[in-house]
């Protein structure tokens, strides 16, 4: 029997750890469940401290076989969902393909401190870019390297870093939505990859989700 699951998700047009998860578990493919903690209120420290032993989001709850049990940090679920379906391929199946999109997407994990900081996601909203620290233009040129190059080396099969969709494009999926909000163009692969993900069906669901916060207020 397929597990159920339920995911914890921050506001939308916010959270960009959220968004990493929530596009594995479509291209996964099953139904699942959303609860929405909204960040940045009074109410938020306490509602996902009550959930999370993290004290952050996102979190996967899943009921197997009635046994529950939660995964947390956005690269610790997407980690379980493609071990749980090794069906959807989240992973490259080529070994240095996999092995480099594990590395970028650790390097992402870990990294980017500055584009983080200053280039916060907004995903629904258009803006002029603020003036961006040596680190960011940094960051933002690390990308547009590694984008190419995966493109270059591995993209062959598809449209996506490494051709098929993976969890690659799930850990990128923010700085997109980022360089979309901020106006920042790359050249060649780069450019082409980042037009790609924003024409994603998923991406374009997520959207339509931010959007409406932005309209009711909520972001
Ligand atoms: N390393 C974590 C980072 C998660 C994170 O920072 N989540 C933010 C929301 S996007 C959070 O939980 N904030 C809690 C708060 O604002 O109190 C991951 O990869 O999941």
């Amino acid at each position: 029997m397929s597990p159920s699951y339920t995911l914890v998700i921050g506001t939308r047009n916010w959270s960009s750890w959220s968004l990493r998860p929530w596009l594995a578990l479509k291209a996964v493919g099953l139904p699942f469940q959303e609860k929405l903690i909204r960040l940045r209120q009074p109410t938020t420290k306490p509602e996902v401290s009550a959930i999370s032993p993290s004290g952050h989001i996102p979190l996967l709850k899943v009921e197997s076989s009635g046994q529950g049990f939660a995964v947390w940090d956005s690269l610790a679920i997407v980690e379980y969902l493609a071990e749980a379906h090794p069906e959807a391929s989240l992973w490259p199946t080529n070994s240095t393909a996999r092995a480099t999109a594990r590395s970028l997407s650790a390097e992402m994990h870990s990294g980017f401190a500055a584009i983080r900081q200053e280039l916060s996601m907004d995903f629904a909203r258009r803006r002029s870019a603020p003036k961006l620290s040596e680190a960011a233009l940094t960051g933002i040129a690390r990308i547009e390297t590694a984008w190419n190059d995966v493109r270059h080396q591995f993209g062959g099969g598809g449209p996506f870093l490494f051709g098929r969709f993976s969890i690659a494009d799930c850990f990128y999926a923010p700085v997109v939505s980022r360089f979309t909000t901020y106006g920042i163009v790359l050249e060649g692969a780069a450019r082409d990859y980042a037009a790609t993900m924003i024409a994603h069906p998923a991406m374009a669901e997520w959207g339509r989700l931010a959007e409406a916060e932005v309209a009711a207020g909520l972001a």
